[in-house]
């Protein structure tokens, strides 16, 4: 048995209400139900989504007290702005998947440098909703060794 953290940063609360043609149509409810129907045999999921840095970071540093086997992490805008996001997953010594709904290396300059993808896992860009499934899949063959 294994447990995941399932992360999602500023304005992904929006999913499937705004932008469908970048983001798509499915909410973040529907997401986290779809992710927990579907999760990998033995693994059982967690979900945040904060628009607050500071309660993201409070969030990834309880992962130090709990029995949390790997995070998969959207961290949104934060991607691209906050050494202080990359300093509290470093802290965790937790594996993390880094995710993004878009291919954000087809988009502007400023979404293409990420401050978390040299210490990830694993980088998913522009798989759509199917990126947080192939994130957990690769945790938890990581976590079987
Ligand atoms: O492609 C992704 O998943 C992103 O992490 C999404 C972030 C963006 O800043 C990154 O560059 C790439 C933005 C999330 C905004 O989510 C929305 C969802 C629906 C409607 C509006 C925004």
């Amino acid at each position: 048995m294994s447990k995941m953290l399932v992360l999602n940063g500023p304005n992904l609360n929006l999913l499937g209400r705004r932008e469908p043609g970048v983001y798509g149509t499915t909410t973040l409810q529907e997401l986290e139900n779809n992710l927990s129907a579907n999760a990998p045999s033995g693994v059982t999921l967690e979900f945040f989504q904060s628009n607050h840095e500071g309660q993201m970071i409070d969030r990834i540093h309880r992962v130090m007290d709990e029995p949390i086997d790997g995070i998969v992490i959207n961290p949104g805008a934060w991607t691209h702005t906050s050494v202080a996001i990359r300093d509290a997953l470093s802290a965790v010594v937790v594996p993390f998947v880094e995710v993004h709904i878009s291919n954000v290396h087809a988009r502007e300059a400023f979404r293409h440098h990420s401050y978390l993808s040299d210490i990830a896992l694993a980088v998913i860009a522009g798989c759509g909703m199917q990126g947080y499934t192939f994130a957990l899949e690769t945790l938890d063959q990581r976590l079987k060794g």
